[in-house]
């Protein structure tokens, strides 16, 4: 995974710190230390890791923190903060029209993940807000260029408008725009020719189409495996075309992190998408705090929220995450989340955003579906009593030797499954410094599209915990 080495590193240098009641100059200065490693390590850029160090230094050394009450956790919490601003600090929101057609236009190295980028975008874009998309082949150097964009569309079901190789780029998008708005899209997204190298020809016919096209967005595709050599094309780009925004690609992939990390602080162009697998459906808004609370092993559960309420019936995920709260889930809602969990895709992924679970990330992408199969059929072998009420299980041996003769499964696979549904419930233990109006209050944030990116110190004494406000 993107950043595990980095993250790695980073959460090591915090151990240093977190749940200790004092600080004094020379732990912070060790953890610093390690924090710069880590940075350089992970190939960011040396101006930005020395100005993150600089504002982390001065934040952490000041009086209110060596004085005030778990100097450890305040620390981390400077650290995040720090590291979100240099990642960006706020999200940035793409730009539409609030009325009649918005134009992206694309550009970026050659195979950094345009074309892909452009699909994907194309269904984000029409699931989240309705958007009618069409796609324009620009990229008029290679056939399979034109190929390619063609069955992206067909396989999302989406219009690419084309005219082959031999016209010029220019041409294609004025006469791609003018179709498209005959046909009433309102949103198009201009798929240009990639570059090996920086290259004077190619950036003019870019300039050009930016000119005949007007876009709302020049989106510049990044490569995160690249690391910070990334920047210095992000500059070339921007300085030709002001870029209004980067794509970072490629990160599921095992990137260290210097193209994410360096970007915005050297370039100015914040990072607005991300994209993460070759399926059409791994694209994300960029949110700089939760990346930061990633890499620092915070979790993402507001990354979790959003992925599930984007694929599922909201009410029904409030209900569940409630449930989960108020201690009262039972085999009936263990059996509603695992089918949440298979819309919503891998459970490693998911865990992958809940605080602390990342190290149980490995473990639970070897669960695979053959062992939902069973969990199912061993509930389904329960009277309906039964999986309201758990205690009715746990408390007869005779009632589990049932369960497991009705469904074909041992003893030890029906224990098994008693200890996933209390498991569930103490992982939510651990969420549970939010009371029911936090939930709902984080809940219509998400509904409303404005995420809360405040966190705040946990009261409990495990180290850097933290709790959503
Ligand atoms: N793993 C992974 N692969 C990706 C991602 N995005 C793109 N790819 C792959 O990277 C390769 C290049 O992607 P393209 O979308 O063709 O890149 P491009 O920028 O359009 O390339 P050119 O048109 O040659 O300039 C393809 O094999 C994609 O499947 C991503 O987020 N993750
Ligand atoms: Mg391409």
């Amino acid at each position: 995974m993107a950043f595990d080495a980095l993250s790695d590193r980073m959460q090591m240098a915090l151990r240093r710190v977190t749940g200790r009641g004092k600080l004094n100059e020379s732990d912070i200065d060790e953890m610093m230390r390690e924090i710069r490693l880590s940075l350089l390590e992970a190939d960011v850029n040396y101006k930005v890791v020395k100005e993150f160090l600089a504002k982390v230094k001065t934040e952490a050394m000041g009086e209110k923190i060596l004085k005030g009450l778990n100097p450890g956790q305040q620390v981390v919490k400077v650290v995040h903060d720090a590291l979100k601003d240099i990642l960006g600090d706020e999200t940035s929101g793409i730009t539409f029209k609030p009325n009649g057609m918005t134009v992206f236009m694309t550009c970026g190295l050659q195979g950094a993940g345009k074309t892909t980028a452009i699909g994907k975008m194309a269904a984000y874009y029409r699931k989240n807000l309705n958007k009618k998309p069409m796609l324009i082949a620009a990229d008029i150097y290679r056939p399979a260029a034109i190929n390619q964009l063609v069955t992206i569309g067909k396989q999302l079901n989406i219009e690419v408008f084309e005219m082959g190789i031999n016209q010029k780029a220019e041409v294609i998008v004025e006469k791609g725009l003018a179709y498209a708005k005959e046909k009433g899209y309102d949103l198009v997204i201009i798929d240009t020719a990639g570059r090996l190298h920086i290259n004077e020809e190619l950036m003019d016919e870019l300039v050009r189409v930016k000119k005949v096209s007007n876009p709302d967005e020049i989106l510049l595709t990044v490569d995160a495996m690249t690391g910070q050599d990334a920047v210095n094309v992000a500059k070339s780009f921007n300085d030709t075309l002001q870029v209004t925004g980067c794509i970072l690609t490629k990160l599921d992939g095992d990137t260290r992190g210097g193209a994410a990390l360096s970007i915005k602080q050297i370039t100015g162009v914040p990072i607005k998408l991300m994209s993460s697998g070759e399926k059409m459906d791994t694209l994300e808004v960029f949110h700089p705090d939760r990346m930061a609370s990633r890499i620092l092993g915070m979790g993402d559960v507001l990354t979790l929220i959003e992925t599930a309420t984007q694929n599922i019936d909201e009410d029904e995920a409030m209900d569940m995450m409630e449930k989960l709260m108020s201690n009262k889930f039972n085999y009936n809602d263990l059996k509603k989340q695992l089918k949440m969990i298979k819309k919503m895709g891998s459970i490693s992924k998911l865990l992958g955003f809940i605080p602390g679970m990342g190290k149980l990330k490995e473990a639970a992408s070897q669960i695979d579906d053959d062992a939902f199969k069973f969990i199912e059929v061993i509930m389904d072998s329960m009277t309906e009593e039964e999986r309201k009420n758990p205690e009715l299980i746990d408390k007869s041996a005779k009632r589990r030797e049932r369960i497991a003769k009705g469904s074909g499964r041992s003893v030890a696979e029906v224990n098994k499954l008693r200890q996933m549904l209390e498991s569930q419930k103490q992982l939510m233990k651990k969420m549970n410094g939010m009371s029911e109006m936090d939930i709902r209050k984080m809940q219509n944030q998400v509904k409303t599209g404005q995420m809360p990116n405040n966190f705040s110190k946990g009261k409990g004494k495990g180290r850097g915990q933290f709790r959503i406000k």
